[in-house]
């Protein structure tokens, strides 16, 4: 096995050792958890996705008026470097970029150069067993935070409103929850998005409901398209996910991860249902082809 303590991070333009990988404690990004990152996903030599995941991070950081340093070219160039340097086929990224070190003041002015940091590591994978079997997963009391203050569509360094409903899902021995909106309805679980399926049709909740705009989601529907099954981006309510016949999450971690159980009722048969199967093949699929190539 190889030493996870040899790893080396991405911090502001230089590799250093996961051990020298530290970051100021006036750096707002911990003071106020001013910043912005993306979770990506490397499948043998293939980075996933990287563009959609970089047209995110540079939108997030357009709303916070947070200046990426660095270009997009230059951004998967020191992701690939990352990558090589670890000598990682198959790994998770985790590309952040805070405010940077300021004074103990919110204002974001008096932070004259943001931190990047890139942390390319091995994946850690729900179990197998999930995947043939589903998850059970209930409704957690937080809900999604509103457009009109941290609009979910940024993937903020603020976790918090998705933290509290982690907590919330392994207080209740469940993997994940799902979060309902100011008015009730699904928006979608605290690192993944949610599908429906009914009547050979595939539901999704519309971003505008409060959810954030899935790179998984967005493949996941693309898939649908091609496939000639039915797709629509829908508002749905817990009772429709009760009387759906299948459900599944979507996310980089998890990929496509069929669910079974909800608040206690059973979610079809109760078993990861043809949709569900199919969906989940054709994504392993397109995760082997779609992406930016590598060579170690
Ligand atoms: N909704 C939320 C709130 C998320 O944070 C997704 C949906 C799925 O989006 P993508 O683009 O990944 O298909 C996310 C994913 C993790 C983890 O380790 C996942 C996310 C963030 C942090 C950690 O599972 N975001």
């Amino acid at each position: 096995m190889r030493n996870n303590n040899r790893l080396k991070v991405y911090l502001n333009g230089k590799l250093v050792d996961k051990s020298e990988a530290k970051v100021s404690v006036f750096d707002h990004g911990l003071l106020y958890g001013d910043g912005v990152f993306e979770g990506i996903r490397s499948y043998e030599g293939l980075v996933f996705k990287l563009k959609e995941h970089l047209d995110r991070f540079f939108e997030s950081a357009k709303t916070l008026m947070l200046k990426i340093p660095l270009s997009r070219e230059e951004l998967t160039e020191a992701i690939v470097l990352t990558l090589k340097t670890n000598r990682l086929k198959d790994a998770y990224i985790r590309l952040v970029t805070t405010r940077g070190e300021g004074d103990l003041g919110l204002d974001p002015r008096k932070c004259d150069r943001p931190t990047i940091i890139i942390i390319t590591d091995r994946i850690v994978l729900y179990p197998r067993k999930l995947y043939r079997e589903g998850l059970e997963i209930i409704t957690v009391p937080t809900q999604r935070n509103i457009p009109a203050a941290v609009d979910p569509q940024i993937k903020s360094l603020n976790y918090l409103n998705n933290i509290l409903a982690k907590i919330e899902a392994v207080n209740a021995g469940k993997e994940e929850a799902i979060m309902l909106n100011h008015a009730g309805y699904v928006a979608e679980c605290t690192g993944d998005n949610i599908f429906i399926a009914k009547g050979g049709e595939l539901l999704t909740p519309p971003t505008y409901v409060g959810a954030l705009r899935g790179i998984t989601r967005m493949a996941v529907i693309a898939i649908a398209r091609r496939e000639k099954i039915p797709i629509r981006e829908e508002v749905i309510t817990r009772h429709n996910v009760f009387n759906a016949e299948e459900s599944f999450l979507t996310g980089t971690a998890a990929e496509v991860i069929p669910v079974v159980k909800v608040d206690g009722r059973m979610i079809g048969k109760g078993k990861p249902g043809p949709l569900t199967l199919r969906i989940m093949r054709e994504f392993h699929k397109l995760t082997r082809t779609d992406g930016v190539r590598y060579r170690l």
